[in-house]
């Protein structure tokens, strides 16, 4: 009999149309309403990004498809069958929904895993939290993936990704060693240094191990996309870096967002309009690495920090 394992995927979550941006960002608020011009702020910026659609519904669904789709590879050759279930942070369906579903489907063991490399205790630490307490109150044993920042596959699929950019410098007519690389990500409250956590480190090792990778030496990490709250935030943040890296004189700059796996609103509007715009008025020439989104490799990566959970007896 074909023995099935639960696999919770579990994303940040979009507003589902341009009506639940207000329920989505109350959510995010912890359940306090956004004040009305800052709803008008985030709804401008969706609007901005592709004229009111959330390109990371369509990305994080076809992203749990093919991780689905990937586990279950005849080549496996064992008689498990994975079955991915979505679970999200802030949107419909959440976290505890797709525990439900599992429950309700009688899946009795499951693993778990956020699509965002990097553990924090305030990101993929607090996804965790949530699926552990539904999995314990629907009795479904889980244990969880916490982070894959490291992993050989993702590496070489950002690797590739950096090269392919530089590439693309080149044929502009820059030095590839001129080009400055920003390997990036969401910022977070500065006090979780104080608190010990690992997501700083491990972003700087996958930067690293990048850099070691694609041999590139001309680097620094910066944060983005900081939140709209009165509490300090790791910074520099990468508006800030372009303005000094303007004063060095340096004209071309490749960002890398390696924090993020899927074409979202931090991506699309922080990055490709915002940082541009800024990048313009500088006169700079700024050139973004391609999203994750469904590549092969970084389902594999998936997959096999998946599987080899499983077979460890998850
Ligand atoms: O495309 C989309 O619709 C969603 C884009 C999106 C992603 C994302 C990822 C992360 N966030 C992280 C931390 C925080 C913290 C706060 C916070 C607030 C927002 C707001 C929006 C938003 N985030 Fe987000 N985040 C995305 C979108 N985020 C919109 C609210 C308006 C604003 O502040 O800009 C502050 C609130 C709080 O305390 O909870 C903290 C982290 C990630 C990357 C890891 C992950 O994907 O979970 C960390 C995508």
């Amino acid at each position: 009999m074909t023995n099935t394992i639960g696999v919770l995927v579990m994303s940040y979550g979009t507003p589902e149309n341009m009506e639940s941006v207000e329920a989505y960002y109350t959510h995010i608020r912890r359940g306090r309403p956004p004040e009305p011009e800052q709803l008008k702020e985030l709804t401008d910026r969706y609007e901005a990004i592709v004229g009111g659609v959330f390109p990371l519904r369509e990305n994080t669904d076809n992203q749990v498809k093919a991780l689905q789709e990937t586990l279950n590879r005849d080549e496996r050759g064992t008689d498990v069958e994975f079955r991915c279930y979505q679970g999200l942070k802030h949107a419909y369906p959440f976290i505890e929904d797709g525990v439900e579903q599992m429950a309700k489907d009688g899946i009795q063991t499951a693993i778990g895993i956020v699509l965002a490399p990097h553990f924090s205790t305030m990101s993929v630490g607090s996804y965790i939290k949530r699926a552990r307490e539904k999995a314990e109150e629907m009795g479904v044993h889980m244990s969880f993936i916490e982070s894959y920042h490291l992993h050989p596959k993702l590496i070489q699929a950002l690797s590739t990704r950096v090269s392919a950019k530089l590439d693309a410098f080149e044929e502009a007519g820059a030095k590839r060693g001129d080009v400055k690389v920003l390997f990036s990500a969401h910022s977070l409250p500065a006090r979780i240094v104080e608190m010990g956590d690992p997501y700083p480190q491990q972003l700087l090792e996958t930067s690293e191990v990048i850099a070691s990778r694609v041999g590139i030496t001309n680097w620094q990490f910066t944060w983005q996309s900081a939140g709209r709250t009165a509490e300090p935030w790791l910074g520099p943040d990468i508006l800030d870096t372009l303005q000094e890296l303007s004063r060095e004189q340096v004209e071309d700059v490749l960002v890398a967002p390696i924090g993020f796996v899927s074409d979202h609103l931090e991506v699309l509007y922080d990055l490709d309009i915002e940082a541009k715009s800024i990048a313009k008025e500088i006169d700079m020439r700024l050139m973004r690495i391609d999203s994750l989104n469904s590549d092969p490799l970084y389902m594999e990566t998936l997959s096999d920090v998946i599987i080899s959970r499983w077979q460890q007896g998850s």
